[in-house]
């Protein structure tokens, strides 16, 4: 069988590549640095320059004294302290988590993005897109598998992410754009700046065989390089002619069959997430907003797009955050502020979220920054989520089983340390105050302080959350539970039937207590939970 044929088209993978990082991170701060030839000294070293000073012959890494040779000029800032060059590097992580969640980091200013899904989704509306930027190779040849028309939407979108970047951040990139990550990082370098460039699969090898050195191939070092070159390999074509078995001795099987795949611009690695963001969000500047009635459009508008980032990143938002930039028109000033809202998990359920009660909460917030009575104008509005919760594919296991349990129980533990009562709807239960906000915290209590009352409601969100998840380690239980536990008669009946028996008893033990509390009114004779129970196992690993 051919190599190729082992070969999948179906991802489309966009690799990011910051032009000179550092270097424009000190333009940023420093906007005079843009019209002069900048070097970024590490030491006596010049790690990075702009493009003036590349003009010069600046190469990454030259000694200070070789590039002040060549370009006498050249202005240095230092660039020791990666602090903002760390903090600027995950901004644009985070926003190409708009586009997709698998986003995988290589050092500080390069990101694979998978964008398949979103693709796949964008062909069922419109393939009719041209390609943006340069093409590597001819594109006349095409596959018939589609591939054409997802990487020519790759374009499309690597644009959309760049100029993303451009506007937010004030920051150039250059994309790769092609079926494996392999072929996306080799053939973005291939113009630069501020530019993208995409390779259809029939110009891989093509690509593959420009390339000047084998350690132009990610994957292969210096220590590779000789080991290769130790037995006569020294090109791309001696790496494809040797074969699998030759690298064999010297690699070991797996790297020697990835680094053979490679050489004809094969690669399967997944784009592995770095990590989820702490927070998925969207914002959106506008002309002048003065009407409630346009602020609502707006904020349904980026909900509608924000459900759908939330609804890809898989997991299950607990708060939503709304932001506000107000202009002031006395002062001509702007300024921003943020008001959040716990909201119930139970209004993402598996096949939609319940929009109408989140822009419920959302028109809340939005009272509680503006006062609709006075004149205000509005020139951005943002949404965003935060803390997540992990979502419920845990079907049929018995962490389904105890995670909702779990759930149930430190609402029931909780409550026996408060007696707090609280509505479960998803208003507005805590506020933070964030920037200039200048609002003080909400007194509406918090909504773990939950009554027992509100197990039963409380475990039918869950339920609606983990709709068909039954549980095999639920119904043993239930088989196996030959001895029978009252139901406290507060607490609904059929969920009770379902809880575990341990379970069972530390309901009624807790029914129990609250009842002996109540006919003594003295809390000093009543017993305490047992330290170590089941119960309070789970409550402290929540
Ligand atoms: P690169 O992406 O290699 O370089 P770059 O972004 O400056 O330039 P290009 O336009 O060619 O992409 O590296 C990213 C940053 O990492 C770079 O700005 C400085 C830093 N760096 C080092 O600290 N040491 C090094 O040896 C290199 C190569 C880069
Ligand atoms: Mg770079």
């Amino acid at each position: 069988m051919s190599v190729f044929e082992l070969d999948d088209h179906s991802r489309t993978i966009i690799h990011i590549d910051l032009d000179c990082f550092y270097a424009q991170v000190e333009m940023n701060k420093n906007p005079n640095f843009r019209s002069v030839p900048l070097g970024i000294q590490q030491k006596n070293i010049v790690v990075t320059s702009n493009y003036k000073a590349r003009e010069f012959g600046i190469k990454k890494c030259m000694l200070i004294a070789e590039a002040k040779k060549l370009c006498p000029n050249l202005v240095l800032a230092n660039g020791e302290d990666l602090h903002d060059y760390r903090q600027t590097s995950y901004k644009v992580t985070n926003l190409l988590q708009k586009y997709s969640h698998l986003v995988e980091r290589l050092g500080l200013d390069e990101n694979f993005v998978d964008v398949t899904a979103l693709i796949n989704e964008k062909l069922k509306k419109s393939s009719d897109v041209e390609v943006v930027g340069n093409i590597s190779g001819d594109s006349s040849e095409k596959c018939d598998c589609g591939c054409t028309e997802r990487l020519t939407m790759g374009t499309v979108i690597a644009q959309e992410i760049r100029d993303l970047i451009k506007n937010d951040l004030n920051l150039t990139t250059c994309a790769g754009i092609a079926h494996n990550k392999l072929l996306a990082k080799i053939v973005g370098s291939r113009h630069k700046p501020d530019q993208q460039t995409v390779v259809f699969p029939n110009s891989a090898l093509e690509l593959m065989l420009s390339l000047d050195c084998l350690t132009n191939i990610p994957g292969i070092g210096r220590t590779t390089f000789e080991q290769l070159e130790s037995v006569g390999i020294k090109t791309i074509e001696d790496l494809q002619n040797g074969g699998v078995k030759k690298l064999e001795p010297l690699l070991g099987a797996d790297k020697a069959r990835i680094i053979h795949n490679f050489s004809y611009g094969i690669d399967k690695s997944q784009v592995k997430p770095t990590g989820k963001p702490q927070s998925i969000g969207l914002e959106d500047s506008c002309k002048s907003i003065s009407v409630e009635k346009e602020v609502r459009n707006k904020l349904e508008q980026l909900l509608n797009r924000l459900l759908l980032l939330v609804a890809e990143d898989g997991r299950i938002p607990k708060t939503i955050k709304l932001t506000v930039r107000k202009f002031n028109k006395e002062n001509k000033v702007s300024h921003r502020e943020t008001r959040q809202s716990n909201i119930n998990p139970s209004l993402f359920s598996n096949q939609s979220a319940n929009k109408t009660k989140i822009m419920t909460t959302i028109m809340h917030l939005f009272n509680r920054i503006i006062d609709v009575k006075k004149p205000y104008h509005i020139t951005l509005l943002g949404l965003s989520f935060t803390k997540f919760q992990e979502p419920p594919n845990l079907k049929n296991s018995v962490a389904s089983f105890l995670r909702r349990d779990l759930e149930v129980q430190s609402v029931i533990s909780i409550e026996s340390q408060n007696g707090v009562d609280e509505p479960e709807s998803p208003v507005p239960s805590t506020s933070s105050v964030e920037l200039k906000d200048v609002e003080s915290p909400s007194p509406s209590p918090s909504p773990k302080k939950l009554k027992l009352s509100n197990l039963v409601t409380k475990k039918r969100c869950f339920e609606d959350y983990y709709e068909d998840c039954e549980s095999p380690s639920k119904l043993k239980v239930a088989d196996l539970c030959l001895e029978s536990v009252s139901c406290p008669p507060d607490a609904d009946q059929d969920v009770f039937k379902e809880l575990p028996l341990e379970m069972q008893k530390e309901l009624w033990e807790d029914y129990k207590r609250r009842r002996s509390a109540e006919m003594n009114l003295c809390s000093s004779q009543v017993k305490k939970p047992k330290p170590n129970t089941l119960l309070n196992y789970f409550i402290r690993n929540n």
